[in-house]
This record gives C-alpha cells, structure tokens and sequence, in this order.
C-alpha cells in the first residue's frame, strides 16, 4: 500500500498527465508493442500501426482506468473489479505483461513530464502502478 506521501506524489503527477492523457496512452501502447512485440499478440484484430485510430482509442481507455485508481486511490480494488474479471476471465492477458505495459507508461510520463519526474515521483508511480497491476491480474491465482 501507499504512504501518504505517495499518494499525493501519485495525485500531483496525475493532474498534468491527466491533460494529455490520451496522448500518453498512445504513446505507452506504442512503446509496449515497438519494445516487447510479443505484446502485440493479445490485439490481433487491431490495426497497431503508429497512431492508429484503435491506437489511440485503446490507449484513451487504460488511461482512463488509471484516472478512475488514481481517484479512488485507497479502494483501487474496488474501482477496477470489473476491468479485474475481463482482464482474467476474458481476455486472459499473463500477468507478466502488467509490468511490461507499466514499464511503458512509467516512461512516458518521465518523457512528458522530466522535471516533474523526480526520484520520489518515480517511485510512487511506480508503486502505484505495481498496484494497478496487482489488482488487475489478482483474480487469475
Ligand atoms: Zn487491458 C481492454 C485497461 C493492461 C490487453 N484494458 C482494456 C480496457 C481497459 C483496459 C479500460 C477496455 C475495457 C472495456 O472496453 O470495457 N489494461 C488496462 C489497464 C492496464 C491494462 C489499466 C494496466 C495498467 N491490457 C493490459 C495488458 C494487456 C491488455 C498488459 C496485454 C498486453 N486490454 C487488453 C486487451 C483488451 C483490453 C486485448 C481488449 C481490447 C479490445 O477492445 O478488443
């Protein structure tokens, strides 16, 4: 669980990210499936080229479930149980993948915001999203 001090690191970063939410989205997905092609396997039906419209469209979406965590930071489970069930009784995505995407999305934030990025940020972005991801890939144990 987060500390107090991380949870505001958490929110503070996220009222700047949340402004160009979509783009970052975008561009996580975009890291994701350049760096760990693999990833790519779970979106055949999706056209992944730079900028597509499923792209960005997909991105606006994870983005948003982190905005609803990142408002309900002290019941994330709660927030997510939908997207926890499709994540493992549907879509059936391996855990491992979680940890690729967030890498992805830690990076894009750092490229967005490197000022605001500072080690603290870092690291409660990182937690928090290690949490995000904990939540998401629980119900599959
Ligand atoms: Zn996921 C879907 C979120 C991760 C894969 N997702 C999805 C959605 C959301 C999300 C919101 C939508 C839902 C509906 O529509 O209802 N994810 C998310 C998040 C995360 C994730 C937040 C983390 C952080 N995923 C992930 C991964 C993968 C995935 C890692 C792999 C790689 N997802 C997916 C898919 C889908 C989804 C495949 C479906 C798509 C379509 O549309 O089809």
């Amino acid at each position: 669980t987060l500390t107090q001090a991380e949870k505001a690191a958490v929110v503070t970063i996220w009222a700047k990210v949340a402004t160009q939410s979509d783009a970052i989205g975008a561009e996580s997905l975009e890291r994701l499936f350049f760096s760990f092609p693999q990833t790519k396997t779970y979106f055949p039906h999706f056209d992944l080229s730079q900028g597509s419209a499923q792209l960005r469209g997909h991105g606006s979406k994870v983005m948003n479930a982190i905005g609803e965590a990142v408002k309900h930071v002290d019941d994330i489970r709660g927030a997510l149980a939908k997207l926890s069930e499709l994540h493992a009784y549907i879509l059936r995505v391996d855990p491992v993948n979680f940890k690729l995407l967030s890498h992805c999305i830690l990076c894009s934030v750092a490229a967005h915001y490197p000022s605001d990025f500072t080690p603290e940020v870092h690291a409660a972005w990182d937690k928090f999203l290690s949490s995000v991801s904990s939540v998401l890939t629980e119900k599959y144990r």
